[in-house]
C-alpha cells in the first residue's frame, strides 16, 4: 500500500486537504478549535476540539460534503509570514494555536496559509489553490488525547486521504477494504482462532482451540528445528525479584514497558519482559570451558510487556506472549558463524512459510538518548562494527535505522508490512556485550585464563502471538495442510446411506495421525459444503454411493471446485506430499 509521507507532492496535496478538512469543519461548527494535521504514511489527519461535541458517522458525509462545496469554490491558498508577536495577536482566540506559536524558537519565520474565510498557522507548502483538491476520502475518525497525554482533554481526530486522480482514489480505496477483509482480528474471529474479553483487558487475547491447535504446531515445529541445531530448551518462571533487573540494567532502561512491581512481605517481584536475565544465570550455574561454547539456551517463553492500550493489535502486539527465544553464549571468535547460522535458520523457517516479503533492518542505538540505552561508547562501537562486519560479510542486504536498538546492544531485525500497514519485526538477532559484563559471564580459555563470552539473543518466530497475526493476514486463514486446525472435513451425501462408510474413512484419517472432522449434521449436502468452505478447511471428503461400492475417496481442495476421485492408497500419498512441501 502506498505511503504518502514518502511522495512529495502527495504529502503536499494531504496536507493541503488537512487544512480543507479543518475550514470544512468551521463552517459546521464554528465554535471547532483546531491543534495538528499532520500528513502521515496512511494520509492525513486533524485533531479538532469540538467543544462537547463527540463525531457520528454521518458527520464525516457532512464534512466532505462541505470539503467539495468549498473545493469548487476554488479559493486560492495564500501564504502570509509573521514575526511571533503577529502571530501571538492574530491567534490571541486560540489556545491551541497560541501553545504551537510559544514552543516556536524566536528565529524561527512563521507562516500561515488563508483560503478564503479560514486561515491557519502552517509551515506549508501547500498548493496553490483548494481547487486542486478534488480526488480526496475521509476515512474514519476516533478519539486522541492533546499532546497524546491520557490526563489531557479528548479531541477528535478525523483521518483522511487525498489522490492525484480519481484512479489513484479508487484503488486506493479497495486496496484498503482488501485489507480490511485481511485483518488477523476479522479473520481470528471468524475462523474462531483466538477471542478478547474486556473482562481480561486489553492487548491480552485468549486462544481458542482452533488458533492453539496451529499454535501446538509452531511449537513443535520450531523446538524439533533447534534441537536439531544443537539448542537445549529449559523452563523458567515468567517472574522474578526486582534485583535480577537492576542487575540486567532492564530496571534502568527498560522499566516503563513493565508492569508495575508486586510487593509481597519484603519482596519486590515482576512480571518478566524479557527472558535473557534468567538464562544468564543459567550460564553462570555451572563452569565452561572455551571448549563447551556455543552453548545455546532455548525456550519458549512468556513475556509481558506494558504496551500502550492505543498501541495494542489483535495478536500482532499484545501485553502478554510468548517468545521463541534463545540467547546463544559464544566466543568473540565464534560471533560471525553463529550469527550466519541464525540467518540461515530465518531463511530456512521463511522457505517453509513461503516468506518472502520482508526486510532486514539494522537497529542502531540512538546517541542521543541517554535514557534508553546503556551509555558505554566503547562498547556500542565495538558491537556496531562487528555487526555491520557480519552483515556485510554475509551479503545481506540491509537498512539502518537509528534509535531501534536493544538497550544491550544493536540488532538486526527482520521486518514485514501487515496487511493494515504496520510495519513490525517478525524475526531478530542482537549482539550484546553489555549483559555477560552486567551478570559477571565467564568462560575459562586454553590458557586458563578466564573471559567473557558474547551474547546472542535471537527470537527466530519471534512470538508465536505475532507469528500467528502475521500467518493470518498472509493465509487469509486458509492454512496450508500441516498447519491447518481442521485438515479435512469429511461430509456424508446421504447420512441414511453413507453415514458408516463416512465413519469408518474419518477414523482411518485419523488413525494416519490426521486432524479430521466429520460432518453429521442434517443438512443439504450444498450447505455443508459450502461451509467446509468458509471454515477454509483444505481438504473437504464427499462420500456417495460412489465411494462406499468402489472403496474410494472423493475430495475437493480449498480454493478448488474441481472434485478428484481417488484410492485411498493415492489419498494418503497425496496427503504426505503436500505435508512434505509444506502446501
Ligand atoms: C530475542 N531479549 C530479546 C530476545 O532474546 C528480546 O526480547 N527481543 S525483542 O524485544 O526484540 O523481542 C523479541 C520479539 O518479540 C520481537 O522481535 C517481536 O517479534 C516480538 N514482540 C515484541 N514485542 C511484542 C508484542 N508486544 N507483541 C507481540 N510480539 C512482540
Ligand atoms: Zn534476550
Amino acid at each position: 500500500m502506498i505511503n504518502i509521507k514518502e511522495h512529495e507532492h502527495l504529502s503536499i496535496l494531504n496536507h493541503s486537504c488537512a487544512h480543507l478538512l479543518a475550514q470544512a469543519v468551521k463552517h459546521l461548527y464554528p465554535n471547532a478549535k483546531f491543534w495538528v494535521g499532520p500528513v502521515i504514511a496512511e494520509g492525513f489527519y486533524y485533531d479538532i476540539d469540538l467543544g462537547e461535541e463527540t463525531l457520528k458517522e454521518e458527520d464525516l458525509e457532512r464534512i466532505q460534503k462541505e470539503m467539495k462545496k468549498i473545493s469548487k469554490d476554488g479559493k486560492r491558498i495564500v501564504r502570509r509570514e509573521l514575526s511571533k508577536e503577529e502571530a501571538l495577536k492574530e491567534f490571541e482566540d486560540d489556545p491551541y494555536k497560541i501553545d504551537l506559536i510559544e514552543n516556536m524558537s524566536d528565529s524561527e519565520v512563521i507562516s500561515c496559509y488563508s483560503q478564503g474565510d479560514f486561515t491557519d498557522l502552517c509551515r506549508g507548502p501547500h498548493v496553490e489553490s483548494v481547487k486542486e483538491l478534488k480526488y480526496f476520502q475521509l476515512l474514519k475518525f476516533s478519539g486522541a488525547y492533546y499532546k497524546g497525554d491520557s490526563n489531557n482533554k479528548v479531541l477528535q481526530r478525523i483521518y483522511g486521504i487525498c489522490f492525484e486522480t480519481e484512479a489513484d482514489l479508487q484503488q486506493h480505496l479497495q486496496e484498503l477494504e482488501e485489507a480490511k477483509e485481511r485483518d488477523h482480528r476479522k479473520i481470528g474471529k471468524e475462523l474462531e482462532l483466538f477471542m478478547t474479553h474486556e473482562l481480561v483487558g486489553p492487548g491480552l487475547p485468549l486462544w481458542l482451540p482452533n488458533g492453539a491447535s496451529v499454535r501446538t504446531i509452531l511449537e513443535n515445529y520450531i523446538r524439533e528445528k533447534e534441537f536439531k541445531l544443537g539448542y537445549h530448551h529449559v523452563y523458567t518462571p515468567c517472574m522474578a525479584s526486582t534485583e535480577l533487573y537492576k542487575i540486567s540494567g532492564h530496571w534502568d532502561h527498560y522499566k516503563d514497558d513493565m508492569f508495575p512491581v508486586m510487593e509481597m512481605d519484603k519482596e519486590e517481584m515482576v512480571l518478566r519482559p524479557m527472558n535473557c536475565p534468567h538464562h544468564m544465570l543459567i550460564y553462570k550455574n555451572k563452569i565452561h570451558s572455551y571448549r563447551d561454547l556455543p552453548i545455546r539456551i532455548g525456550e519458549l517463553a512468556p513475556d509481558f510487556r506494558y504496551e500502550a492500550s492505543g498501541a495494542v493489535c489483535g495478536l500482532e502486539r499484545v501485553r502478554a506472549m510468548c517468545q521463541n527465544d534463545a540467547h546463544l553464549f559464544v566466543r568473540p571468535d565464534q560471533i560471525k558463524e553463529e550469527f550466519a547460522k541464525v540467518v540461515a535458520l530465518i531463511l530456512d523457517v521463511y522457505k517453509d512459510f513461503h516468506i518472502t516479503e520482508y526486510s532486514f533492518r539494522l537497529s542502531l542505538r540512538d546517541k542521543d538518548d541517554t535514557e534508553k540505552y546503556f551509555q558505554d561508547d566503547e562498547m556500542w562501537n565495538r558491537a556496531e562494527m562487528e555487526l555491520r562486519n557480519v552483515l556485510n560479510e554475509l551479503n545481506l542486504p540491509y537498512y539502518e535505522a537509528i534509535g531501534e536498538a536493544a538497550f544491550y546492544g544493536p540488532k538486526l531485525d527482520v521486518q514485514i508490512k501487515t496487511a493494515i500497514g504496520h510495519d513490525i519485526t517478525l524475526s531478530t538477532c542482537q549482539l550484546d556485550f553489555l549483559l555477560p559484563e552486567r551478570f559477571d559471564l565467564t568462560y575459562v580459555d586454553e590458557f586458563g585464563e578466564k573471559v567473557r563470552p558474547v551474547v546472542i539473543h535471537r527470537a527466530i518466530i519471534g512470538t508465536f502471538d505475532r507469528f500467528m497475526a502475521y500467518l493470518i493476514e498472509e493465509t487469509k486463514g486458509a492454512f496450508p495442510l500441516w498447519l491447518a486446525p481442521t485438515q479435512i472435513n469429511v461430509i456424508p451425501v446421504n447420512l441414511e446411506y453413507h453415514e458408516e462408510y463416512a465413519r469408518k474413512i474419518q477414523s482411518e484419517l485419523v488413525g494416519w495421525n490426521y486432524r479430521v472432522d466429520l460432518d453429521l449434521k442434517n443438512e443439504k449436502l450444498s450447505y455443508k459444503i459450502r461451509e467446509s468452505v468458509m471454515r477454509k478447511v483444505p481438504i473437504t471428503v464427499i462420500l456417495g454411493q460412489k465411494e462406499v461400492d468402489e472403496g474410494t475417496i472423493s475430495y475437493r481442495k480449498y480454493g478448488s471446485e474441481e472434485t478428484v476421485t481417488v484410492t485411498k492408497e493415492a489419498f494418503q500419498a497425496y496427503l504426505e506430499d503436500q505435508i512434505q512441501k509444506k502446501l
